[in-house]
């Protein structure tokens, strides 16, 4: 069945989160509703930020005050002495200030169709996943109307086109501009500005192809009797991704008017090709059925129908809600632009919720979960690109906040980032120590780009990408740590665990998510062979980590003190959404069913934390019960995800839009159908009841497999294993009743398959 979402009215364009369909390339996004006679259109380039340095902030730090390293250790003395209050008062000097910004909505453009009233009839729009091509379609007083928009990677541009069966105008006005000079350049309108705050230039252009009469100024474009009009659109900035100046001294014109004139010379056919090929590339790898699939109903109505359990629309949303988060990430994350923030590349504010920024205490690495299994390594790519730009600012974070200094003869000593980062190179701790301090949040980091390797099995690319960005990570914290003679172990401090409780020594989010990176890191020295002082510093160190405690209660420790009779419980808040003790059950991979007490106690804070939760919280929760490998309750956390937390237009909300819960809600589909960080690949791992048959192909495995599989009444009737290197797996998966191991040996790139017989 096809992947598409669809509505049979027009959407109300005041209501951009819930009622917009998006279609992007990496670089630029557009966010269309199908109105009739007026129709907005949403126009964002991913680089289009407020804040960072400029001529009018020349003092421009990324945040960093200076010298903090001395209130650090002031506060690291007071907790050790066990004088919380003291450390508290001293918390407000660790954090960062200055203009952080935020991510601009480049404009709305506006159109206003000259057709005649009434009511549509045989009204469609709809934005097909397969094609990667949105659509409005509409009969007015006996004459279709169709307009389509797609935006392509390769050309970098958006085109959108009108057409109808009788010849119409219409008019296309820009709203919302920055300070900007607007005109025509023959057949082009132009856009060029710059962002007021910090002078940030940009260049976007509209060229427009038709068969009827054009006019373009400062007013915008008229078009006249026309049966099929061709806008091309393109944007770009001087932004680069460069410490310390962040521009690239290149005129963003330069690159705009090479783009637009080759897509008219391409035209919309040949733009359309050459953009499908390159979606299907990756888009094509997976597919996912779920019994049979049968409702095929508007997006708001498939969901009222989720709401209300109906059997046929339950399973044809989560295959739809799948699939609409890979072309999410397609659309939002390609190599050569920013990653994916919380938005993705979608944003009609110029103060967008939480600066529309890269918060990485959970946001960005949720947004990377599904990049590997769900077979999209590509779209990874930006993140790396995106730490490694970290690492120069990261260094005076370094330096200033906690006294580890790179210099000439001891560069690259370590980085580090806080809560918020920006395109700007913004590593500070935020302006408050509470949501802003997050030593670890690097370390989690670390996470995402190793699985690269992990599932790639890309040696060049760790050794020149991805271990010098670890590497440093790993300086930084080897330094960090420090004997804590109380609690008998090295630890972060202070801590905070994200968003909640009091101030701490070593929580179990930090410690555990250090362990993970230490880990990690010998992994990848011994896959490249090197062995020096790091390396036996790390081995020395994980032994006395010492993350996972099991409290009083039986739930697994957040904070180490928690049992301790001053420890602030006034703090705790009982149904938080961040579970940042159980990092080591998802997405690390310390806590398994090999080690049932801490197992038990995992379950036991999820069972203690409840299932409700905001968007991305409940796709968290999604990932960890597929973990544990519940079916049943893995089942119940998604579809809260997607009846509790969705829009009409199937964007997750926090409340607002956060797009991290799409992104982690098809990750968490892909765990429930196939795992594999235990070096066993299991298939069904954690399938529901309600999932008895269904087949998927394409899904990734670590060590560089990939498995399609068919199963019928929870039992596995098709299981093809293929290596993307070489080398052996163990496969386990369930037949009939109870999970067997079968053992696939497979040869140097080389595939294996396998068919029961019963
Ligand atoms: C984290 C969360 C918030 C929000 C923000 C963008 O800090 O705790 O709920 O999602 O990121």
């Amino acid at each position: 069945m096809s992947s598409i979402i669809w509505f049979d009215k027009q959407g109300d364009i005041i209501n951009w989160e819930s009622q917009c369909l998006p279609i992007g390339n990496g670089y630029l996004g557009a966010s269309m509703f199908g109105g009739v006679r007026r129709e907005r259109i949403v126009l964002n380039e991913k680089s289009l930020w407020a804040g960072g340095p400029c001529k009018n902030r020349p003092d421009y730090r990324g945040g960093n005050k200076r010298e903090r390293y001395k209130y650090v250790a002031e506060v690291q003395n007071l907790l050790a002495e066990g004088d919380y209050e003291s450390a508290v008062k001293l918390l407000p000097e660790l954090t960062g200030d200055g203009d952080f910004g935020a991510y601009q909505l480049l404009c709305d453009a506006v159109f206003d169709f000259d057709i005649p009233d009434g009511e549509p009839d045989d009204y469609i729009r709809k934005l097909d996943l397969d094609k990667s091509l949105y659509s409005c379609e509409f009969t007015l007083g006996g004459v279709r109307y169709l307009r389509e928009a797609f935006a392509s990677y390769p050309d970098r541009v958006i085109a959108f086109r009108f057409s109808c069966g009788e010849k119409i105008s219409f008019t296309l006005k820009l709203e919302k501009t920055h300070p900007s000079r607007i005109f025509a350049e023959d057949d082009t309108l132009v856009y060029n500005g710059t962002v007021e705050d910090n002078g940030m230039r940009f260049d976007a252009r509209f060229k427009v192809v038709t068969d009827g009469g054009l006019e373009i100024s400062a007013e915008g474009i008229s078009v006249h009797d026309s049966s099929e009009t061709v806008i091309y659109f393109t944007a770009a900035t001087d932004y680069e991704m460069k410490y310390p100046t962040y521009r690239s001294g290149i005129d963003p014109e330069t690159i705009t008017v090479p783009i637009i004139n080759k897509a008219v010379e391409k035209g919309w056919e040949q733009l359309y090709n050459t953009h499908y090929a390159d979606y299907c590339a990756l888009y094509d790898r997976v597919t996912l059925k779920i019994n049979d699939e049968l409702a095929d109903l508007p997006a708001d109505k498939l969901l009222d129908a989720y709401r209300n359990g109906s059997r046929t629309a339950m399973n044809r949303l989560e295959t739809l809600y799948f699939q609409y988060g890979r072309y999410l990430l397609i659309s939002s994350s390609r190599d050569g632009a920013l990653p994916a923030n919380l938005q993705g590349v979608w944003n009609e504010s110029n103060t967008p919720p939480w600066c529309c920024d890269y918060h990485i205490n959970v946001n960005l690495q949720m947004n990377y979960w599904g990049a590997y299994n769900t077979n999209l390594a590509e779209t990874a790519i930006p993140l790396i690109d995106f730490l490694d730009s970290l690492r120069e600012p990261g260094r005076v974070t370094a330096a200033e906040y906690y006294n580890i200094v790179s210099n000439e003869s001891n560069p690259e000593n370590g980085w580090t980032a806080h809560t918020q980062c920006s395109p700007f190179g913004w590593t500070a701790p935020g302006w408050e120590f509470y949501w802003g301090w997050s030593t670890a949040a690097v370390a989690w980091l670390m996470q995402n780009i190793w699985e690269h390797y992990e599932f790639m099995g890309d040696i060049k690319t760790l050794r020149e990408r991805i271990f010098p960005i670890m590497r440093e990570s790993v300086r930084f914290y080897t330094q960090w740590l420090r004997y804590d003679g109380k609690q008998d172990r090295l630890v972060s401090t202070p801590t905070y665990s994200p968003e909640h409780g009091p101030v701490t020594v070593g929580n179990t989010y930090e410690q555990s998510l250090i362990e993970q990176l230490f880990i990690d890191f010998l992994a990848a020295s011994r896959e490249l062979s090197e062995d020096g002082e790091l390396q036996n510093r790390v081995r020395e160190m994980l032994p006395k980590l010492k993350p996972y405690h099991v409290g009083k209660t039986g739930l697994l420790k957040e904070w180490f003190e928690e049992d301790e009779p001053d420890f602030d419980h006034s703090q705790v808040q009982k149904n938080h959404r961040h579970l940042s003790h159980l990092m080591g059950l998802y997405p690390g991979k310390r806590i398994t069913a090999a080690i049932p007490e801490a197992m038990n106690a995992a379950i036991m804070s999820m069972n203690d934390r409840g299932d409700e939760s905001t968007g991305w919280a409940r796709a968290h929760r999604l990932n960890l019960w597929a973990r544990t490998g519940d079916g049943e309750r893995s089942y119940k956390l998604l579809r809260g995800l997607l009846g509790d937390c969705t829009f009409d237009n199937l964007w997750d909300f926090h409340p607002p839009f956060q797009i991290d819960g799409n992104f982690g809600g098809s990750a968490g589909i892909a765990e429930m159908l196939l795992q594999s960080h235990e070096r066993v690949i299991r298939v069904l791992p954690a399938v529901p009841s309600e999932w008895q048959s269904g087949a998927f192909t394409g899904l990734c495995a670590r060590g560089g497999f990939v498995v399609d599989a068919e199963w019928e009444n929870g039992a596995v009737t098709s299981l093809s294993v293929t290596s993307k290197n070489g080398g052996e797996c163990t496969v386990t998966f369930p037949i009939t009743n109870g999970v067997k191991a079968l053992k696939l040996s497979l040869g140097e790139n080389g595939g294996g398959s396998w068919k029961r017989e019963d």
